[in-house]
């Protein structure tokens, strides 16, 4: 037996990729250790995760995928046949090939979840290939806070909480204990301790609403109501940034009047939260600048609200002084590396496909129309977003598709690292869908529901088996990474490596000139100077950030000021108006209660040790949280007779789950249910597919489009009427 090396590595069980050493025999890893001297520089930092313990039981957990496997008999019996790479490549790419020329290259659609690997290689393979059909999760997250800001500020911005400059922080819908608990927590922590203000917006209160001096139990969905309401104040009081709304901001006069109407006690009425809350938070925020206000997931996935709240959150930071400014927020750059738009290939394609866009007639912003007006924005300092996430297929539209072959039939599916049957809205539609498709392939490191129904599984490399180069999707300065342990186990590939093959398959071949995942992560760094090499050296590529820089001066000694269509931050959005939006926050009050349903649902906030539907398989992870939780107050639960640990069955129009109850201190009438369950243990074939249907919150969900938000197609994942009954 060889003796144990040592290899600098990271972890890649969520998306920080944070420094370890591993121990390494034969190419099996034994053990693994943080690296104090890689992100995030602590041991402490580190041992708040639970997960990177237990990435040697993963590497080699039974539940892994480790060859190709091809279905054999029914869908979802769980039979299979071991096939090669070569075999299963060349049947995909032959049933790739008949299904464009009977139906078009739209009738081929991906699906892609969160920041679990690099996406581009999927976008770059699709781009190509001729169709506009992915389906991702970013109109419920990321994009609506890109696009706003970007519509704001003419870029998208980082927001900084730095214990020792910040001076407030206004936390809303996040809750980084859970969600975000390595050096991010710590810092929040930190700056609770220091004694500084810091308000939490959530209907529960969370770990991180129990730091907080003023935490602000809103009613889910109302959240555009607060910040109107806030803005109203700081204006009323004459408490903004005078010299900077009158230099760089455009619109202030129209704004004062819109926001005249949300006083404290009309705000009150309907976000539930006291006047004088209302009235406090305002007050610390714009008196304690240096303000960092962070949003989170919550507010990205409100429906028709999610807009106007990132509208109201990009005013308040203007009008407060509190954008490109230390310990506040700063404008992020292009990338030195070759950015996201590039890698994707979405200029370099001839875009034949995108009249072809699912939902385009209605979709304002994400759309190729939408993208392009942006880009005339930006482009005057030279940025780009990437395009593919901001124009990808609405998941209603695209599930129907399947089903209905309307307006036109899309007839396969590539999946790749995500679990669409746990974590795309309206399980019952996804489920049909994926039983409608010809072809089904899945690429994934383990069995989960969806590979239960495909037709092919690929064996994916995962953590420790990949090289690792991941950026914030090329809108920032900024990236990770590192190199593998070893070898991927058995015969798993990165997913490069099934994008790239089928690439070249299908007659793509001059566009993957990179033999592997490696070269191709070496080629990204190539335009910064640095060699690989040197890169995993400290697996972190981060010039230093500038600030004010709208006050650089370009060639022509003019003030450089924001990429937008005022050059001025616009409060008041001419662009938004243009495209057929709400150029200033529109909020829309949330329906009446159902007498059916008179509690409101909210569904997935993060808790450790999981990862949406990700780690329910390995038995010392699960030993940490073995059960589905749904949280309501004390006082809400007795009401309805119920105790904790009763379990409840929670049912929405949608659909049902059982979950076991906890009590937390939050608002009254709102029940929160985790998301992401279901049960590696039981029968993986139909009808169970791994306990599927029996605690899966987004079977209580939908994202039915004729409801969904206008510009970006936001549905609804908070303040959903439920009813609740205990289970016998
Ligand atoms: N109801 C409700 N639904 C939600 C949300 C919510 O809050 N409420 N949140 C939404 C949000 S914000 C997100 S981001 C999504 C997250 O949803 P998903 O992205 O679907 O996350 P997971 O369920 O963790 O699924 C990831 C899968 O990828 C596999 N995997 C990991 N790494 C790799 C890799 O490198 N390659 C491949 N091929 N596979 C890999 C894992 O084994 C796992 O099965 O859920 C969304 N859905
Ligand atoms: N452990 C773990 N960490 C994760 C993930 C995971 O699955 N597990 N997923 C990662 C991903 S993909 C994402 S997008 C991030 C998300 O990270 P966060 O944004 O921190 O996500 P949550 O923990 O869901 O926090 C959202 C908070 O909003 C509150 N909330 C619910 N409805 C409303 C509302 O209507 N208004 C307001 N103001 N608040 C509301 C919830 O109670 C919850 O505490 O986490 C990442 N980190
Ligand atoms: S799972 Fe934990 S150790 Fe691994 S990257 Fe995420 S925060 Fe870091
Ligand atoms: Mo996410």
């Amino acid at each position: 037996m060889d003796t144990a090396k040592k290899v600098k590595t990271n972890c890649r069980l969520c998306a920080y990729q944070c420094g370890l050493i591993a121990q390494v025999v034969n190419n099996t890893v034994i053990r693994v250790e943080p690296d104090p001297d890689r992100f995030p520089y602590g041991k402490r930092v580190q041992n708040r995760c639970q997960r990177w313990r237990a990435i040697p039981g993963i590497l080699d957990h039974p539940k892994r995928i480790n060859y190709p496997l091809k279905r054999q008999g029914q869908r979802g019996s769980g039979q299979w046949e071991t096939v090669t790479w070569e075999a299963a490549l060349d049947d995909i790419a032959a049933k790739l090939r008949t299904l464009k020329e009977k139906y078009g290259p739209e009738t081929v659609a991906t699906c892609i979840g969160g920041p679990h690997t690099n996406h581009w290689p999927l976008h770059r393979f699709m781009n190509l290939f001729g169709s506009p059909n992915n389906i991702g999760i970013n109109q419920i997250c990321w994009n609506a806070a890109i696009l706003v800001n970007t519509l704001t500020y003419g870029w998208t911005l980082g927001n900084e909480l730095d214990p020792d400059i910040t001076n407030c922080a206004l936390f809303w819908g996040v809750n980084p204990a859970q969600s975000d608990n390595s050096l991010f927590w710590q810092n929040i922590v930190e700056f609770a301790q220091s004694g500084k203000p810091l308000i939490v917006v959530d209907p529960r209160q969370t770990q991180t609403a129990r730091l907080a001096t003023l935490w602000l139990p809103i009613e889910p969905g109302t959240d555009p109501f607060l910040a109107l309401g806030l803005i109203h104040i700081i204006i009323e009081d004459g408490l903004y940034d005078h010299s900077f709304v009158e230099q760089w901001c455009h619109g202030f006069a129209e704004l004062a009047r819109h926001v005249a109407p949300y006083t404290p006690e009309y705000v009150a009425g309907i976000t539930g939260i006291p006047p004088k809350d209302i009235v406090r938070a305002a007050r610390l925020y714009v008196g304690n600048g240096p303000a960092c206000l962070y949003s989170g997931r919550a507010i990205d996935q409100i429906g028709y609200n999610t807009v106007p709240t990132h509208q109201g959150l990009a005013i308040l930071r203007a009008i407060t002084g509190n954008v490109d400014v230390p310990g506040a927020s700063h404008l992020t750059e292009m990338p030195d590396f070759i950015p996201e738009i590039d890698l994707e290939m979405s200029e370099q394609t001839v875009a034949s496909f995108r009249g072809k866009q699912l939902g385009r007639e209605r979709l304002v912003l994400q759309s190729y129309r939408g993208y392009e007006k942006l880009r005339e924005n930006t482009l005057k300092q030279g940025k780009q977003l990437p395009m593919r996430y901001f124009t990808s297929a609405h998941p209603d539209l695209a599930f129907q598709a399947m089903i209905e072959g309307k307006p036109y039939p899309i007839k396969a599916l590539m999946v790749m690292a995500t679990n669409p049957l746990l974590t795309q809205p309206n399980t019952k539609l996804v489920y049909q869908a994926l039983k409608s498709l010809e072809l089904l392939v899945v690429l994934e490191l383990f069995e989960t529901p969806t590979t239960m129904l495909a037709d092919y599984v690929l064996p994916i490399a995962g953590v420790l088996e990949k090289p690792l180069f991941e950026y914030d999707r090329g809108t920032a300065n900024v990236a990770y990474g590192g190199e593998a342990a070893g070898e991927p186990y058995y015969q798993r590939r990165p997913d490069y490596y099934f994008w790239r093959e089928l690439g070249i398959r299908l007659g793509q071949e001059d566009s993957w000139p990179w033999p592997t995942y490696r070269e191709a992560l070496a080629q990204c760094l190539k335009p910064t100077g640095l060699t690989w090499e040197e890169f995993c050296q400290t697996g972190l590529y981060c010039p230093p950030v500038e600030y004010y820089k709208y006050q650089s001066l370009d060639e022509q000694n003019r003030p450089l000021g924001f990429a937008t269509a005022s050059g001025k931050v616009e409060l008041y959005n001419r662009l938004l108006e243009e495209l057929g939006g709400s150029p200033l926050p529109q909020p829309k009050k949330i329906a009446a209660p159902d007498p059916r349903f008179p509690l409101q649902l909210i569904t997935g906030a993060r808790v450790q040790p999981y990862f949406a539907s990700s780690y329910r398989q390995p038995a010392d992870l699960r030993a940490l949280h073995p059960e589905p939780l749904a949280e309501m107050s004390p006082a809400t639960a007795t009401a309805y007779g119920l105790a904790e640990g009763d379990w409840i069955l929670v049912e929405t129009r949608h659909g049902n789950g059982r979950f076991k109850l906890k009590f937390t201190p939050m608002r009254e009438q709102v029940v929160s249910i985790e998301y992401g369950w279901w049960f590696p243990e039981l029968d993986n074939r139909e009808p169970e597919l791994g306990g599927l249907w029996l605690s899966n919150a987004n079977n209580l969900t939908s994202a039915n489009f004729p409801d969904a938000e206008p510009l970006i197609g936001t549905w609804n994942y908070n303040g959903i009427p439920c009813r609740i009954e205990k289970i016998t």
